[in-house]
């Protein structure tokens, strides 16, 4: 017995170790000749280096800025490289241990309840989930709709007015990428809002009178969860796979739409690996079930995801326009025009393979194909100054602009309903 409980003390302190950041920056590289290109490309393959933007070194090309965070030991000669190679190489964070920890605002009043201009543990945001949908079954309920692969239950909320038949519906994810925090931060704004101006705002009203809102507020909770409490930097799931020893695939390449076809990687390792299979990942597989099942009432598919303001649509895996690019386009240029509209935030649209790089595995790709039309990845604040580190300060600007763009994505869908 002595030995069990010794062991399990063991594997709590081995499960609470923290990764630190002392020391590590984040450089903006912008290649514009090949050399450049190939001298990323070999960095990345000599040492532990984490792509910001792109997500991995397959996807720098020539003329995009690559943001990279390297380790404390490697900054002196990833710099001194740089810098002889005649590359344009500035620095975004020069210390980013110091800068996680002014990412959160003042821990006060009380660090133990939910805030939504706060970002929240997944402990806060479960307790959040239960009490919000107890809160008006009017306009909210709730359903699980399986388990994260380390058994936490994913819960998608339903927003509309309650009705008794079938109403047309709209499907927001948050959270696929669990760094990507003031994505799920959005989530929470996103039913705050929804529940808050029913009744007043007649945008809303009308919404949710004639439409169910779908809300997944964290799609990645194991690795949301493991941002907080071990490595901040984190951005896949966390499943195991026989035969190596690197944890996770990303949950934005592994959906059966051109699978690992350009865009992904099939090394474990890597930070954009598509998984041993389309939908290998329990989560993914968790969410296409729920859209299929639900493939006829659902008219828009929304996914949250941060940084670099941009609002992609299909397609990622090709650069052939999609059926209804023009379209989505359009209703694109109207979103971005109405984001910019509150505090001057500017956002590019575009499909995604020609506006970011091409990637295949992705949501939005994959219920586009399914026949979900109004298909669109959001790319939050901000272009790389905080990165993922974006301030709480920032929470509520963010969250109030990106509400406008996607009020207006939803009211040009009511409008096509029939
Ligand atoms: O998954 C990515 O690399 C970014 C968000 Se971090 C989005 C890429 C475009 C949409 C892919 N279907
Ligand atoms: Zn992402
Ligand atoms: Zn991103």
């Amino acid at each position: 017995m002595m030995k069990i409980l010794l062991l399990l003390g063991f594997v709590a302190v081995a499960l609470a170790e923290v990764t630190r950041f002392d020391g590590e920056k984040v450089f903006r590289l912008k290649p514009v000749i090949d050399e450049h290109v190939l001298l990323i490309k070999e960095l990345a393959n000599s040492m532990e280096v984490d792509f910001w933007s792109p997500e991995s070194a397959d996807l720098v090309t020539i003329d995009i800025d690559v943001d990279l965070h390297v380790p404390a030991a490697h900054t002196d000669m990833v710099y001194t490289i740089l810098q002889q190679s005649g590359m344009e190489t500035g620095v975004l964070i020069e210390d980013l241990q110091a800068q996680m920890e002014e990412q959160l605002d003042n821990r006060t009043p009380d660090p133990r309840t939910h805030s939504y201009t706060k970002y929240n543990s997944w402990d806060k945001i479960q307790a959040w989930i239960s009490s919000i949908s107890s809160s008006n079954p009017d306009l909210i309920s709730r359903q699980v709709i399986g388990n994260t692969y380390e058994g936490r239950p994913m819960n998608v909320l339903k927003i509309g007015k309650k009705s008794s038949s079938t109403k047309p519906s709209i499907f927001l994810d948050c959270g696929i990428h669990a760094r990507e925090w003031i994505s799920t931060a959005f989530c929470q704004w996103f039913v705050k809002e929804a529940l808050s101006t029913y009744g007043s705002d007649s945008e809303m009203t009308g919404l949710l009178n004639q439409m169910d809102v779908y809300v997944l507020p964290v799609f990645n909770i194991d690795g949301y969860d493991f941002t907080h409490n071990s490595n901040r930097m984190w951005r896949k799931t966390r499943s195991r796979m026989s035969g190596s020893s690197c944890i996770g695939a990303d949950p934005n390449r592994n959906w059966n739409a051109g699978w690992c076809t350009t865009g992904a990687s099939s090394n474990p390792c890597s930070d954009t690996f598509c998984g041993s299979s389309p939908e290998s990942e329990i989560e993914v597989k968790n969410v296409a079930d729920f859209i299929r099942r639900n493939k006829s009432s659902i008219k828009a598919y929304l996914t949250i995801h941060s940084y670099s303001q941009l609002l992609l649509f299909p397609y990622s895996y090709t650069f052939q326009l999609a059926e209804h690019h023009s379209e989505l386009m359009t209703v694109a240029e109207g979103a971005s025009k109405a984001l910019r509209s509150l505090y001057g935030t500017e956002y590019t649209s575009g499909p995604g393979a020609a506006t970011i790089y091409p990637a295949a595995g992705g949501s939005d790709d994959w219920a586009y194909d399914l026949g979900v039309k109004y298909s669109y990845t959001f790319e939050l604040r901000d272009t790389g100054r905080y990165g993922f580190l974006l301030p709480e300060s920032q929470i509520k600007p963010t969250c109030e602009e990106t509400m406008l763009a996607v009020k207006y994505i939803t009211s040009h869908v009511q409008k096509n309903l029939y």
